[in-house]
């Protein structure tokens, strides 16, 4: 295993010295945000999580190795790459054995920080059940993987380009805990609530350590799903976004974009609909997950002691 995971000089030391480290994703740099503000933003995030005192480890997939943690001119160059793969739990293995350049969902990057040994994971928004998906079948496998895999993910609830209630039913199926972060109600994305209540609400860092940490002396798979709603300073009002997510919708609907095509395509079509202030606000709130996200791995790193 260790000769296909590379990691980064900063990651191998705070691996050495035990360090807290928190796992960001690729995905959101290659498909969810465009060139130069991707990069940009993904070197904020970083530092962000060096400011709140862990490790950040960007993980993609490049030469057929599995990054984690990416020196300066890595990220430059995925930012900037054509061709990137998407990669998640389905096309891992077939990326790393062609030698392509891949970008790592939040399944895949689950998959790999927990092969690293990293257990705390910041990102934007995850995929989850799209609407119409009964006739569609459209489940990211964001949502089984988080049912599998032990790794815990700070994110600011979901985007309601998805069915909300539905992905919350899929979750609670899968034996995920959903956690929202300070309020009762669970978060969408640009907004502080989506309307309907979190399964679960903690208020510390601390407590949700210790529940990952519960879950795996309990025997219990799977990781966790932190819901931490945007500050309400970057917040776009529900009355402002949700036309622009019914267009980009009808949009997708209209081309028949389908399959892996279809959250980067919302996402572009949103940006642009927006003349580029959902970027702001995806920035800002990724920035707080990478703060609530470090707070929980120091804790980890002091609860395993
Ligand atoms: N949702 C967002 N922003 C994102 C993504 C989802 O609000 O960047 C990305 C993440 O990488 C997520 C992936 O894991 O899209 C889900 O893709 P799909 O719906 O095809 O599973
Ligand atoms: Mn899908």
């Amino acid at each position: 295993m260790i000769d296909l995971l590379q990691f980064s000089p900063e990651v191998a030391m705070a691996r050495a010295e035990g360090v807290a480290i928190v796992a960001l994703e690729s995905t959101i740099i290659t498909h969810g945000m465009p060139f130069p503000q991707n990069v940009e933003a993904a070197r904020r995030v970083e530092a962000e999580v060096r400011a709140h005192g862990a490790v950040p480890a960007t993980i993609a997939i490049m030469g057929g190795r599995i990054l984690i943690g990416l020196t300066d001119q890595q990220l430059d160059a995925l930012g900037q790459a054509q061709d990137v793969m998407k990669l998640s739990r389905a096309d891992l293995a077939a990326c790393l054995v062609m030698g392509k350049t891949g970008a790592t969902t939040v399944a895949a990057t689950m998959i790999c920080a927990h092969l690293a040994g990293i257990d705390v994971f910041a990102t934007g928004g995850i995929g989850g059940v799209h609407r119409g998906a009964e006739t569609s079948f459209d489940i990211s496998a964001d949502l089984p993987e988080l049912g599998d895999t032990a790794v815990t993910v700070v994110a600011a609830g979901a985007k309601a380009i998805l069915d909300l209630p539905k992905t919350l039913e899929y979750l609670e199926t899968r034996g995920v805990p959903v956690i929202a972060f300070g309020q009762d109600d669970f978060p969408a994305f640009w907004s502080r609530s989506s309307g309907l209540k979190s399964p679960l609400r903690m208020d510390s860092a601390a407590e949700i350590a210790a529940s990952q940490l519960m879950r795996t002396r309990l025997g219990l798979p799977g990781g966790q799903l932190v819901a931490n709603p945007i500050p309400l300073d970057a917040e776009i009002a529900r009355a402002e976004i949700m036309p622009v997510i019914e267009t980009a919708l009808a949009e997708a609907e209209a081309q028949g974009i389908a399959a892996k095509a279809v959250t980067p395509f919302l996402l572009q079509r949103i940006f642009e609909l927006t003349d580029g202030r959902s970027l702001a606000s995806n920035i800002a709130l990724v920035l707080n997950n990478a703060r609530l996200a470090a707070a929980i791995a120091r804790e980890i790193v002091t609860l395993r002691g």
